[in-house]
């Protein structure tokens, strides 16, 4: 069983507020449609936000923690996620990928710790029935704040580990992990082979996230890979391009 995320500055122009990176999707979408046409795997896809759902974030000041009790903050949230949603479904649709949405506002919430509670019952029944299920980054019920954002990231981390998943799939603007040469790091299997350059370039904040998501995938049993849209069809074949994290 594969967990792939599709980068939210993948699919969509991130510097046009609510715009698609057509191109990008469609290619994203063959790869999946090609994959799945030969010996079909169980897969279940999250995308990022991009252009869309972010400024709505910001706007209202809404975070992974800080939340807001404002119904229709909420919904201009959720409502941008759910139309770049609608996007994807759609592009697979279009190849005959069995795809179809899971929003997490609906089934997932904070505790008051902060953590991430994701039932997956409702998404190993649409596996067991030959979908491919859909999630994004969305906005959450949280205890003792009202909603905050859940990123794409952390879903793939949870989904990975609950659904123990075989393999894990960050397909990015970037190629890989990249070291200060911006070369592509092969391998990682520990966080102190590139705290360094990870941590070096931390103010940014594509870079940052980056440090996030490879401590994120150390934590996972399951081998992960992050490249870029040209590594999409080579990893969903069963390679592993771009950087793995072991
Ligand atoms: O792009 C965020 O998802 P991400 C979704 O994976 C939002 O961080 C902002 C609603």
């Amino acid at each position: 069983m594969i967990v792939l995320k599709l980068g939210g500055s993948v699919i969509t122009d991130k510097d046009r507020p609510e715009t698609l990176d057509g191109d990008s999707l469609e290619q994203a979408a063959d790869a999946v449609a090609n994959a799945l046409e030969g010996e079909p795997e169980d897969l279940v896809i999250v995308h990022g936000g991009g252009s869309f759902g972010h400024h709505n974030a910001s706007e209202h000041g809404v975070s992974t923690i800080a939340g807001t009790h404002d119904a229709a903050a909420v919904l201009e949230i959720h409502g941008a996620m759910k139309t770049l949603n609608q996007f994807v479904l759609s592009r697979l649709l279009d190849r005959d990928v069995q795809a179809v949405p899971v929003h997490p506002f609906s089934t997932a919430h904070r505790d008051d710790s902060g953590d991430l509670e994701l039932p997956t019952g409702q998404i190993e029944t649409m596996l067991g029935e030959g979908f491919v299920p859909v999630l994004h980054g969305d906005v959450i019920p949280h205890t003792g704040v009202g909603a905050t954002i859940v990123s794409g990231d952390e879903l793939v981390a949870e989904l990975a580990h609950d659904l123990e998943a075989d393999r894990i799939g960050l397909c990015s603007t970037v190629p890989g992990v990249l070291d200060a040469d911006e070369a592509v790091i092969e391998r990682i299997s520990a966080y102190e082979d590139v705290a360094a350059v990870l941590g070096a370039s931390e103010a940014t904040d594509v870079t940052g996230g980056m440090a996030a998501k490879v401590q994120a995938l150390l934590a996972l049993e399951a081998e992960a890979s992050i490249f870029g849209l040209e590594g999409l069809a080579s990893f969903l074949g069963g390679e592993s391009p771009g950087t793995t994290i072991e």
